[in-house]
């Protein structure tokens, strides 16, 4: 079994967990990503094309990251790689905080800056980008995105494969259902259904 991890993805979100990956001692083999992509994403060499995860796994390859910001794309590939004997791995910034009673999932991005508070749980696929904090009690669901400098108070629900944009704020208690989109520095003051367009200060509805 080959311990270097393979990286699904090599644009802009790879870059950045290829370092956090690195800096806390892994070994990284390869970048898989589509035909457009560089031969190289900050230094590791690119595979063109999905077939190479079916080879790599056959010569031995397990440890996956799946590096790839689109919430519903990192969790279909996700879904699918692992379905063939791939493992997804965490990538957690030395600079992150993370409190010891957070319970994390698999697949997991936490950049540097990003602080958990108590007894959150962040579920597999997760993106808590650079500088956002979420405190004490959040749920975080699966391949969610929490953009760069978020706010969550405490006992948020952010439901499946949500994006919240940069800079938005959550206030204490909001549940924001699965699917839904926060526009860039909007500030979330009451629940939000399924498949939810919400933008501004306080956010309002998109979609009507
Ligand atoms: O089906 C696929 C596939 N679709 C896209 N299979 C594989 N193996 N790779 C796929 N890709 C690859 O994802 C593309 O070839 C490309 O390498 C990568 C997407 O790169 P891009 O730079 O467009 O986006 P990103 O996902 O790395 O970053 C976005 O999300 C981040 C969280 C950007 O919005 C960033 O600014 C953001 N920080």
């Amino acid at each position: 079994m080959r311990p270097e991890i393979i990286i699904i993805g090599a644009g802009g979100h790879a870059k950045v967990c290829i370092e956090i990956l690195h800096d806390s001692g892994n070994e990284i083999a390869f970048c898989v990503a589509g035909s457009s992509s560089p031969e190289h994403c900050l230094g590791i060499p690119v595979l063109k094309g999905d077939e190479n995860l079916l080879r790599l796994r056959e010569e031995g390859y397990w440890k996956l990251f799946v590096a790839i910001g689109s919430n519903q794309l990192r969790d279909n590939l996700s879904v699918l790689w692992v379905e063939k004997g791939y493992q997804l791995v965490n990538a957690i910034s030395s600079h992150a905080i993370v409190s010891k009673s957070v319970n994390l999932g698999n697949g997991i991005a936490l950049m540097a800056g990003s602080a958990i508070n108590a007894n959150t749980t962040i579920r597999d696929l997760a993106i808590i980008n650079t500088g956002a904090t979420v405190d004490h009690d959040c749920s975080i669901g699966r391949a969610v995105h929490i953009a760069p400098q978020c706010a969550l108070a405490g006992n948020v629900a952010v439901g499946d494969r949500s994006f919240l944009g940069i800079g938005s704020m959550v206030v204490p208690g909001v549940s924001i259902g699965c699917n839904s989109t926060v526009g860039a520095g909007s500030v979330v003051l009451s629940n939000l259904d399924n498949d939810s367009r919400v933008a501004g200060v306080p956010a309002r509805n998109l979609n009507k």
